[in-house]
């Protein structure tokens, strides 16, 4: 007898209430409503080889509702992907598993993005979309030519990160996008329409979507309603009628099957209503083989693919593109020859923009962008035309005014692959995506933030626009580089080291302001985080640590503390992360226990104990700023040699 779409999809329920409650703790309700949608993606639409999760010209599927966990791993299993294997669903949610409670990236291969924050999951796949675009502009039709598919659900459709998403998406025109809406009517805290009554299809449609409805459960309304969203040439959206938790009988259609195990007694019932005859994680023998033969629906697909690479001239140049190595040249090497020779009095936000002159001329893998602040961060360069519904090939994107959906876009051009995106907005409104770096870092992505007006030295704004704790709570992310250079040299030292980061994240905190050249040599001395600019000429009485534009500061109060006869060295440290990453004796030699250590940053001064000790001095900003020229802010919140050295005075007295 042939498995029927049904068996199929029940593998999926049984799967997922089985290991919910064996882990005693999990989401049965999402995984159990959308099987039928998932078994319709898997065994018709999606282009994947279950033996090849890597291939890059497969379709990519977000689980933008990560809580359903559980029918990421039953799909991927059932399809006959090498992990997770039955041992890793059973120990669902166990430590070690890579069946985590949410799907992580980093723990499975064909888990194509990190998922749980609600929403994100979407506007990541908007950036894999881009990244598709854009590649197939590069490499044409014969190397990239795939679609990128999300489920999602109620709740990624209520958080605000999914109207800046879809806004970018209906406006470049992302048709290969189909977003799958488990339309439940159910959240956790019971039905939606306690808390929302908008029209979620006629807001896709104004945003220039293609919308579509089927009925969830029935397996050729649901292809009918795929095959409409695959004929239009805009974004999709389609809205899959389902009952959460599907197949409990007492449970379903209601929110107490979303979070918690069904307990024994309805998992029991639910096989029976289901007719589900075999113990939990067993699936008969021919319903997995109709899964596996699903998994390899595309063998041909990915054979042909390959002859076409081989026989491709820029076979090359795409490996080299999808595995994320940097190419072989000088361009930075140059640049800093440059800078040697003619010296630039200028904002690390322009240098910045002069570094990525260099750097995009050579590197096509750079896709810059802003979040409706190109002239302000400097982000945009001769080499990056603007990427649009008419020019995917464009390398410049401008995100609109929407720092969130920007961050997680880029987080789903890395994840894609072929693409190092960068992007800029004011440092101040970091805190608006900052789920999304959060993001970056977990999910290990190469993406590089630009973050400019990165102090009290923006001026006039005031104290909305001025950063104050930024810097430390970016520091407290972990695997997040934040970089704040002092000067052009080290600006460009710190593109160098964020193109070379490629487990992770970094974060360039530039100046508004001009900043005088302090380095005359390109020896890359921001690799070590730290390092001392000057040293001391008088015996050494303290060291002086500074990032940014209080570097500047610091080696104007030396100068002073010199010529009243106290040695002071002044230590330049553009990167914690990387500082604290050297070794032991490099770090006592630059920061000696001896002295008295004074940190100068424009921000908040906690944390900064780490390195002066509880001995030593602070100078910092513990309040908000406030509205004034740079110059005058400076001054009033004690930014000047002489306030700095009455107080380093002071306490060498006291
Ligand atoms: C940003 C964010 N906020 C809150 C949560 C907690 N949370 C997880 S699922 C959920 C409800 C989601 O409702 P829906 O998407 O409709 O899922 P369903 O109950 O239908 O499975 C909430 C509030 C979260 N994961 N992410
Ligand atoms: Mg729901």
């Amino acid at each position: 007898m042939t498995v029927t779409a049904q068996q199929m999809a029940n593998a999926i329920r049984a799967l997922s209430m089985d290991a919910v409650q064996a882990a005693n703790s999990g989401h049965p309700g999402m995984p159990m409503g959308m099987a039928d949608v998932a078994t319709v993606l898997y065994t018709k639409y999606l282009k994947y080889d279950a033996s090849a999760p890597k291939w890059p010209d497969r379709d990519r599927f977000v689980l933008s509702a990560g809580h359903g966990s559980m029918l990421a791993y039953a799909t991927l299993y059932l399809s006959g992907y090498a992990k997770p294997t039955i041992d890793d669903i059973r120990n669902f949610r166990r430590l070690h598993s890579p069946c985590a409670g949410h799907p992580e990236n980093t723990e499975l291969e064909g888990v194509e993005c990190t998922t749980g924050p609600l929403g994100q999951g979407l506007a990541m796949a908007v950036g894999m979309a881009i990244a598709e675009r854009h590649l197939n502009a590069e490499f044409g039709d014969e190397l990239v030519d795939h679609r990128t598919w999300v489920i999602a659900g109620d709740g990624c459709l209520m958080e605000g990160i999914n109207h800046e998403a879809i806004g970018l998406a209906g406006h470049l025109g992302l048709g290969r996008l189909v977003v799958l809406w488990d339309d439940n009517k159910i959240t956790i805290d019971g039905a939606t329409s306690l808390s929302t009554s908008e029209d979620v299809k006629a807001r896709f449609t104004a945003a220039g979507w293609h919308v579509e409805s089927c009925d969830g459960h029935d397996f050729d309304d649901i292809s009918r309603a795929i095959d409409a969203a695959l004929a239009d040439d805009r974004p999709s959206l389609i809205a899959c009628k389902t009952l959460i938790g599907k197949g409990a009988p007492n449970k379903q259609g209601t929110s107490a099957t979303h979070g918690s195990p069904l307990g024994a007694e309805e998992v029991a019932a639910a096989r029976t209503e289901l007719g589900w005859t075999s113990p939990p994680f067993d699936i008969p023998d021919d319903v997995l083989q109709a899964w596996r033969n699903a998994g390899r629906r595309s063998d041909k697909a990915k054979i042909d693919w390959e002859n076409r690479l081989s026989a491709n001239a820029k076979k090359d140049e795409l490996n080299r593109r999808m595995k994320g190595d940097l190419p072989d040249g000088h361009a930075m090497a140059d640049y800093l020859a440059g800078l040697i020779a003619n010296p630039a009095k200028v904002a690390t936000r322009k240098a910045s923009e002069m570094a990525l002159e260099a750097i995009t001329a050579v590197l096509p893998d750079l896709v810059g962008g802003s979040a409706d602040l190109t002239g302000s961060n400097n982000t945009k360069t001769k080499s990056t035309l603007p990427f649009s519904k008419t020019n995917y090939g464009g390398r410049y994107i401008y995100y609109g005014i929407r720092e969130f959906g920007m961050a997680a876009a880029m987080n789903g051009m890395a994840l894609h692959g072929g693409i190092i995106p960068y992007g800029g907005t004011f440092l101040v409104f970091s805190d608006y995506c900052r789920n999304a770096i959060r993001l970056s870092a977990l999910q290990r992505q190469r993406v590089i933030y630009v973050m400019t007006h990165d102090s009290i030295g923006l001026g006039e704004d005031g104290p909305t626009h001025q950063p104050v704790e930024h810097l430390l709570s970016l520091r407290a992310i972990p695997n997040l580089t934040v970089f704040r250079p002092c000067d052009a040299i080290e600006t460009a030292e710190c593109w160098a080291l964020s193109l070379k980061n490629d487990g992770g994240p970094s974060l360039l905190a530039l100046s508004r302001q001009n900043l005088p050249q302090l380095r005359g040599d390109a020896d890359m001395k921001s690799a070590r985080g730290a390092y001392r600019l000057k040293a001391a000429e008088n015996a050494r009485k303290l060291v002086l640590i500074a990032t940014g534009s209080e570097v500047e500061l610091a080696m104007k109060v030396a100068e002073k503390l010199e010529d009243d006869g106290l040695g002071a060295d002044v230590v330049s440290m553009p990167s914690w992360e990387l500082f604290d990453a050297q070794d032991s004796p490099y770090r006592a030699d630059i920061l000696p226990v001896e002295t008295l250590k004074v940190s100068i940053e424009a921000g908040v001064t906690l944390g900064w104990e780490r390195y002066t000790g509880s001995d030593g001095l602070n100078i910092g900003i513990d309040r908000f700023g406030a509205s004034a020229p740079a110059e005058a802010l400076f001054d009033h919140f004690g930014f000047s040699v002489e306030h700095i050295t009455s107080r380093i005075q002071a306490r060498l007295e006291s």
